[in-house]
């Protein structure tokens, strides 16, 4: 798999990515930050869809439509509550390997992720980087070609990233 770490708004990334992945929570019902950003891009269908789903369990993943985004699915992970979560990394290192089975198991060649859990999960950035390396390290793809880790709009976020998945 090529693994790319690109400063871009995860809903503009448009078809070069097949699927791009919510950090929801476990209602399925929108919220803020970039799970806000997609639900208001993708347009109301997105929601009544999600309704139709029975919310979705931390480290689970689920596949709606994109509706008016380019891609051909948004996969929906819910990531850990840093500070009240049993067991943060097996939680968040089970959203990236769900979300990547969820992409195989529909065909996809291409993957784009935005940090989970980071901004109001309240994740450390700094953890959170060694499970996403760990999990997209140990995961084994079928059609999976192309992951893209979407970080923004925090620059520093982004260095993070930059510094753990360079070669
Ligand atoms: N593109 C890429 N990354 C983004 C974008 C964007 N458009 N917008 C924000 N980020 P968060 P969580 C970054 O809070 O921590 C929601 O209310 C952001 O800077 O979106 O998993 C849900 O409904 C941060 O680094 O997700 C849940 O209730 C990262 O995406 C809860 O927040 C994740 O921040 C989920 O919290």
């Amino acid at each position: 798999m090529n693994i790319r770490v690109i400063y871009q708004d995860i809903t503009k990334i448009g078809r070069i990515a097949d699927a791009i992945v919510n950090a929801a929570n476990e209602t399925l019902s929108g919220g803020g930050g970039v799970d806000g950003a997609i639900h208001r891009a993708a347009g109301p269908l997105l929601l009544e869809e999600c309704r139709t789903l029975n919310g979705c369990k931390p480290g689970e993943a689920k596949a709606t439509k994109a509706y008016s985004l380019d891609n051909k699915y948004i996969i929906h992970t819910v990531g850990p509550r840093y500070y009240s979560d049993p067991n943060p990394s097996l939680t968040l290192y089970n959203c990236y390997i769900n979300c990547l089975k969820l992409a195989d198991e529909l065909g996809l060649e291409s993957i784009a992720f935005p940090s989970i859990s980071t901004g109001a999960f309240g994740y450390p950035i700094k953890e959170a980087v060694k499970i996403c390396c760990q999990a997209l390290h140990d995961y084994k793809p079928k059609t999976l070609k192309n992951i893209y880790l979407c970080i923004y709009p925090d620059i520093n976020n982004l260095r993070v990233f930059e510094e753990a998945f360079k070669i």
